[in-house]
């Protein structure tokens, strides 16, 4: 197999490519370069090939959807001929890039309207489409600030920091766990997304829900920015998002933990935001209520139950 599917795969499970639309724009192009270059002369060997690829990218990280979603979007051909095939992938794949980057712009434009001029914008982790709508509204002229979560232990936090810092947007960074104590002086909460499910349940990144209960209490609205291929269309067939477990070295450095007998660490990357604490999701193809998340799979994906894996 070509080495650009091992490389990408290998940056996206080291998380040197992250960040759940990256990755799925980082597949299709992989997929795009890799079909490219391809050269076989069946048809049966070039559906090993699309088969294999699919599996090596989607088993890099199980939790974002936009990643399967990507590769099935990016790689679906109904060709009968190699070449025929080949071109169906690479334009598909092409579409896919041209449509998250369109995503994204639509998204930022229609968060900004829900950012008032004067706001103090909370973020988590580090979302490109929650991050489209602050940059948006700054670019609107209005005066906002944002508080950005450090988002243990991989700090994502830190380059949301740096990258309103260099757009010129004032930004508080604190420790996730002072999220409570500066809820009172928040005026919205922004979050981005890894997977929707069908009954509009937010998969992101871990210490979200407990800022959307933090929200919730201080009757602070809580919106997540999510392009459409973030919802999942296996949850309409029941079956469960899971929850990447990563290295507890990432949590404490290997030789200390190996001095504590008695203690495991634990490091789910992500958790569960029940719908009820979501006050909007803004997608590309518009703002919708959690609840709404069934008619984006249905209607706007366009995938029907044998579609689904
Ligand atoms: P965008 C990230 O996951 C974060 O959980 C973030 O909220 C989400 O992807 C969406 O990011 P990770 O890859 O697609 O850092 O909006 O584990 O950029």
């Amino acid at each position: 197999m070509n080495d650009i599917i091992h490389e990408t795969a290998q940056k996206i499970e080291s998380m040197e490519i992250r960040g759940a639309g990256r990755i799925a724009v980082a597949a299709s192009n992989a997929i795009k370069i890799y079909v490219e270059n391809l050269n076989v002369s069946s048809m049966e060997e070039f559906k090993n090939e699309i088969n294999q690829v699919r599996s090596v990218l989607i088993n890099t990280r199980p939790t974002a959807v936009s990643l399967p979603n990507a590769v099935k979007i990016s790689s679906t051909f109904k060709s009968n001929t190699v070449d025929e095939a080949k071109k169906e992938i690479i334009e598909n794949a092409d579409n896919f890039i041209k449509s998250a980057q369109k995503a994204i712009d639509s998204i930022g434009e229609i968060g900004s309207r829900r950012i008032s001029n004067g706001s103090v914008i909370l973020t988590h982790c580090n979302s490109h489409a929650a991050i489209a709508s602050i940059k948006k509204a700054f670019d609107q002229g209005k005066s906002i600030s944002v508080v950005a979560t450090e988002s243990r232990p991989r700090k994502q936090g830190l380059i949301t920091a740096k990258e309103l810092n260099d757009y010129g947007i004032k930004t508080t960074l604190i420790v996730d766990s002072a999220v409570m104590s500066i809820m009172k002086k928040v005026d919205l909460v922004i979050v981005g997304a890894d997977s929707i499910a069908v009954n509009g349940t937010l998969v992101n990144k871990i210490g979200t829900s407990q800022l959307a209960l933090i929200a919730n209490e201080s009757r602070v609205n809580f919106i997540v920015a999510a392009e459409t291929y973030k919802f999942s269309p296996n949850t309409i067939l029941g079956q469960k998002i899971d929850i990447e477990e990563r290295s507890p070295y990432e949590v404490v450095d290997a030789e200390y933990l190996s001095t504590l007998e008695n203690v495991t660490i634990k490091n789910p990357a992500f958790d569960f935001t029940p719908a009820e604490y979501i006050d909007l999701i803004i997608t590309e193809a518009g703002a919708i209520p959690p609840q709404m998340a069934y008619v984006i799979i249905r209607d706007y994906l366009g995938w029907t139950l044998e579609d689904l894996d």
